[in-house]
């Protein structure tokens, strides 16, 4: 008797949808670690241990507000390895009457819902997930009937019907929506970055890094310097030390990148904020009131929230408006394999080393590492868009299909065809030299597009523009980068068509 609830590993919150109306008295809730979710991808080793720590603290903590939790460990003798195979079991054992989940974040768990709904000998209710500002059926209700999706109109239409950042007559404070033409600076030499949050790894999250090192221990990535908080408390102390120390300066410097400073003004509260410890609106609350309290400057707090209120909210609506067949569409028609290094992380491209570098060493890498380093180098070379998005969906410990799939798949990738963005961030090494020092500590000479030693960003670039011109020519907001290309002698663009070639040909070998 009772209902039997079950909460998935990004859906630790005591908010959760699926837990509300819980009936301490004769309802359960059922959470397992498996051997699918653990492996569907190879994710990086910090990512499981930061997600099976926080579901033991999790359910240690409902367990202390005097709620039954069933709790299967990876090696509990008898656990099936399967989502599916824990419900199944547990629906068994407790005969309840009811299984109550909440909305998944995937496409593929969302298939095995309805597969349990069909198949389970009670009923399941789903119940919708509302840790987001926009409900799935009013991204639909905007989206109906428009041209051209764009995530600033949607933006501000958050903005407005949340009312943050807004003057009493329905106006954005400041006169404008965004304050990005002051935003996008390189890093000064001597400014003082802040340290970055980090929390010791307690009693509980030792024994699931040695749990993790044994099962996953040959994944990419390593646990070494595994600092994540696991708690909401803790997700909360890292939201305050960002606000603290980072936000007045996110605005200036979100584009940045600098050697050795993996986080800069960024607030590595992803991970947090996907997997349920930490919810959106606290977090866009504090960067507002941070601005109404003058702490932080309206470039920084608008910036931030943006990604947030914006971003976060506009590529989940993108998912589930466009699933399961956003996923197939491959508009360049981009067919190469993934290069090795990106699993190794050996290459003389110093920018991609040290993305790929502090990614093992951090699960993490900022935004603009990720669409400028390692997303425009695949995008210029050709990856096949899947290969990508496996890489990008193992190795950050914020990746799950919603929100990577259309950053990846549609902001990096243009595989959808301009869906997402309107049109493809390539770029060549000239955009890596003017945001970090990256190039001066490389094997290759940024400044040149021929020869030896010339940056593989910048043959890759007009390689790029030559090969895909009947696709890309025609879209205004390519202009100015189809008349560099026209300026150029035909046997340079030869010469460099070239190159890129034989570069494509010798890079299983490495580079
Ligand atoms: P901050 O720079 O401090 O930004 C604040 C918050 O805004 C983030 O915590 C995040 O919740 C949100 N945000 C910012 N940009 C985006 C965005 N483009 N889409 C959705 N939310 C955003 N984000 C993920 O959460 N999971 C992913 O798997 C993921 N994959 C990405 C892959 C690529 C190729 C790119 C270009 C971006 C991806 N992002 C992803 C978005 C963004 O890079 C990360 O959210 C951000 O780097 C996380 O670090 P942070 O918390 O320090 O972010
Ligand atoms: C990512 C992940 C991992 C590594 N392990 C588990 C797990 O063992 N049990 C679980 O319930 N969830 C896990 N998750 C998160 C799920 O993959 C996530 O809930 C789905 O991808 C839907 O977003
Ligand atoms: Fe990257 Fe080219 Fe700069 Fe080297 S020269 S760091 S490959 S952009």
């Amino acid at each position: 008797t009772g209902c039997l609830r079950l909460a998935l590993g990004d859906q630790l919150s005591a908010s959760l949808a699926g837990l509300r109306g819980l009936d301490p008295a004769c309802d359960r809730v059922l959470m397992a670690e498996v051997m699918a979710e653990a492996t569907y991808v190879p994710h990086h080793p910090q990512k499981i241990a930061f997600l099976f720590s926080a579901m033991r603290h999790f359910a240690a903590d409902l367990a202390a507000r005097g709620i039954a939790v069933d709790y299967v460990r990876l090696d509990d003798p008898d656990n099936t390895g399967t989502l599916g195979g824990e419900l199944a079991r547990a629906v068994d054992r407790w005969q309840p009457e009811r299984v109550i989940v909440t909305f998944p974040g995937e496409w593929r768990v969302w298939k095995q819902m309805r597969q349990w709904q069909r198949e389970l000998p009670v009923p399941v209710e789903v119940r919708e997930d509302d840790r987001f500002f926009c409900p799935i059926a009013r991204f639909r209700a905007w989206a109906e009937g428009r041209r051209q999706l764009r995530m600033e109109f949607f933006y501000r239409e958050m903005r407005r019907t949340h009312a943050i950042l807004m003057d009493p007559d329905g106006k954005p404070l400041g006169g404008q929506w965004n304050f990005d033409a002051q935003n996008r600076k390189p890093l000064p030499k001597g400014l003082r970055i802040p340290e970055p949050f980090r929390e010791p790894p307690d009693t509980i999250t030792r024994d699931v890094l040695a749990l993790v090192a044994d099962r996953f221990g040959g994944h990419f990535g390593t646990l070494e310097s595994f600092a994540y908080a696991v708690t909401a408390e803790g997700a909360r102390q890292a939201l305050n030390h960002f606000i603290l120390h980072a936000l007045p300066w996110f605005g200036d410097y979100q584009d940045a990148m600098a050697t050795g400073q993996e986080t800069l003004f960024h607030s590595v509260l992803s991970p947090y904020i996907n997997a349920g410890l930490l919810d959106p609106r606290a977090v866009v609350a504090a960067a507002a009131d941070a601005f109404h309290r003058g702490h932080a400057p309206l470039n920084a707090a608008e910036g931030f929230i943006r990604q947030i209120l914006g971003w976060r909210e506009y590529v989940r609506g993108i998912y589930w408006l466009k699933m399961p067949a956003y996923a197939d569409t491959n508009a360049l028609g981009a067919q190469r394999a993934l290069p090795d290094f990106y699993w190794t992380g050996r290459t003389s491209m110093n920018c991609m080393a040290q993305v790929i570098g502090q990614t093992r060493r951090h699960a993490y890498a900022h935004h603009i590492q990720r669409l400028m380093v390692t997303g425009n180098f695949a995008l210029l070379l050709g990856v096949e868009p899947a290969q990508i998005e496996q890489w990008y969906l193992a190795v950050y410990a914020d990746a799950y299909d919603w929100v990577e799939l259309p950053n990846v798949h549609g902001m990096v990738m243009h595989a959808d065809g301009g869906l997402l963005g309107s049109k493809p961030y390539a770029a060549s090494g000239r955009y890596i030299q003017r945001m970090s020092d990256y190039c001066s500590h490389c094997h290759f000479d940024v400044t040149t597009a021929e020869g030896e030693r010339a940056c593989p960003f910048n043959f890759l670039y007009w390689n790029f523009l030559m090969e895909n011109a009947a696709l890309l020519r025609a879209n205004p907001r390519m202009g100015l980068a189809y008349k560099g290309l026209d300026a150029m002698a035909p046997a340079r663009r030869d010469a460099i068509r070239q190159q890129a070639e034989r570069f494509r040909s010798g890079i299983a070998g490495g580079y």
